[in-house]
C-alpha cells in the first residue's frame, strides 16, 4: 500500500522516511482549518511539526490541496490550509469528490487516518476524536471517525473524545466497533478540555514501549484491523464550571441556529473559544502539542 499514484503526493521527506524506516507521525488538518482561529492555527501547525521533529520523528500533516492529496506539507502549504478561504472539511467519504473536482480540503480524523494507512504511516496525533453527539438518539449524529477507525490499523493519540459529545455513548460505540482504548498513565478517560470525563476505562500504559508491545501483539493476533487509541489527558484542564456553562449555552445556540452535520463540531469549538475568552483555545493547543509529542515518542519506540 505505497502511495505513489497520481492523486496522492508524499513529500520528499516523508518518502525518504518511509524508505529508510524512520518514525513518522501523521497529523490532521481539520484542526488547523476549522478547529482553531487565525492566526494561532498556522502558528500551532508549525509548532506541532517542530515538536514531532524534536521528539525524533518526521511530521506528515495531511490535506487535499487543489485536487492532490498531500502527505507531508511544506510551509507554504501549511499556510494555505490555515489561511485560504476555500478549504472544505473532508471526511473519508468526501475525499474522492474533492480530488475529482480539483478542490481543497482539510482532512478529519477519519480521512487522515485512512490516508495515513494508505501511505504506510501507523501513528497519528489529533486533539479529540469525534464521536456520538448528545441527542444522537434523535439526530443520528455520530462522527464518521468511529466507523473509519473500526477499519484501520493505526495508533491514534488523542485527549479522549470531545467533551461536547455524549462520552458514555461514544465509549460504548468504541467497544462495539472493536476499537481498543488505553489510557496514558491513567484509567480516567480524558474529556478533551477536561482531564477526566468522569468515565473509567480498563487499560492503562505508562510508557511508549508498552504501546509498542501492544502494537506487535495486535499484529500477531490479527486484532489490528481496527485502531488502537491512546487517550492522553491534558495536564491543565479548563475551569469545569465554566466549561459546563459554555457547553450548555453552545448546545442551545447550535439548536436555535439549526446547525447540523459537519458544521456542528466547528461551531461548538468556536463558541468555546469565544465564550471562554481564549481559555479553551489555550487548552486545545496544549492538547495537540502534548499528543504530538507522545505520538512521536510512540513512533520512535515502535522502531526499536
Ligand atoms: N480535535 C481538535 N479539533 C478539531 C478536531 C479534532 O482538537 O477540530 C476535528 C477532527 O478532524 C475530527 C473532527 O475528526 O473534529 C470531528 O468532526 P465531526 O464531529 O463532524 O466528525
Ligand atoms: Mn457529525
Amino acid at each position: 500500500m505505497v502511495a505513489t499514484d497520481s492523486v496522492i503526493h508524499s513529500s520528499h521527506e516523508v518518502r525518504e522516511a518511509l524508505a529508510l524506516g524512520k518514525p513518522i507521525v501523521a497529523l490532521e488538518s481539520t484542526i488547523i482549518s476549522h478547529g482553531l482561529p487565525r492566526p494561532q492555527n498556522l502558528q500551532v501547525a508549525r509548532e506541532v511539526e517542530a515538536i514531532v521533529r524534536q521528539h525524533g520523528a518526521v511530521p506528515a500533516t495531511i490535506a487535499v490541496i487543489d485536487g492532490l492529496v498531500h502527505i507531508g506539507l511544506s510551509d507554504t502549504e501549511l499556510d494555505e490550509i490555515a489561511n485560504r478561504d476555500d478549504i472544505a472539511k473532508a471526511s473519508s467519504r468526501d475525499l474522492a469528490i474533492v480530488v475529482a473536482r480539483r478542490a481543497s480540503a482539510a482532512t478529519t480524523v477519519a480521512a487522515t487516518a485512512h490516508l495515513a494507512v494508505q501511505a504506510g504511516i501507523s501513528v497519528f496525533a489529533t486533539g479529540g476524536l469525534g464521536g456520538v453527539h448528545r441527542g444522537a438518539n434523535e439526530s443520528f449524529d455520530e462522527s464518521a471517525d468511529l466507523t473509519a477507525l473500526s477499519n484501520l490499523d493505526i495508533t491514534v493519540v488523542c485527549a479522549g473524545v470531545k467533551s461536547i459529545l455524549d462520552v458514555g455513548a461514544t465509549l460504548e460505540r468504541l467497544e462495539t466497533l472493536a476499537i481498543a482504548v488505553v489510557g496514558y498513565r491513567t484509567t480516567n478517560f480524558p474529556g478533551f478540555y477536561l482531564t477526566d470525563s468522569g468515565f473509567t476505562i480498563e487499560h492503562q500504559v505508562d510508557d511508549p514501549s508498552e504501546v509498542s508491545a501492544i502494537q506487535s501483539a495486535r499484529s500477531r493476533l490479527g486484532t489490528n484491523r481496527s485502531a488502537l487509541i491512546i487517550a492522553n489527558p491534558v495536564v491543565h484542564e479548563m475551569d469545569r464550571a465554566r466549561h459546563d456553562e459554555i457547553l450548555t449555552s453552545g448546545l442551545a445556540l447550535a439548536k436555535a441556529q439549526g446547525i447540523s452535520g459537519k458544521a456542528v463540531t466547528p461551531f461548538l469549538l468556536e463558541h468555546f473559544h469565544i465564550a471562554s475568552h481564549g481559555e479553551s483555545l489555550r487548552v486545545n493547543i496544549d492538547i495537540i502539542k502534548s499528543n504530538s509529542a507522545l505520538a512521536a515518542d510512540i513512533a520512535v519506540a515502535g522502531k526499536k
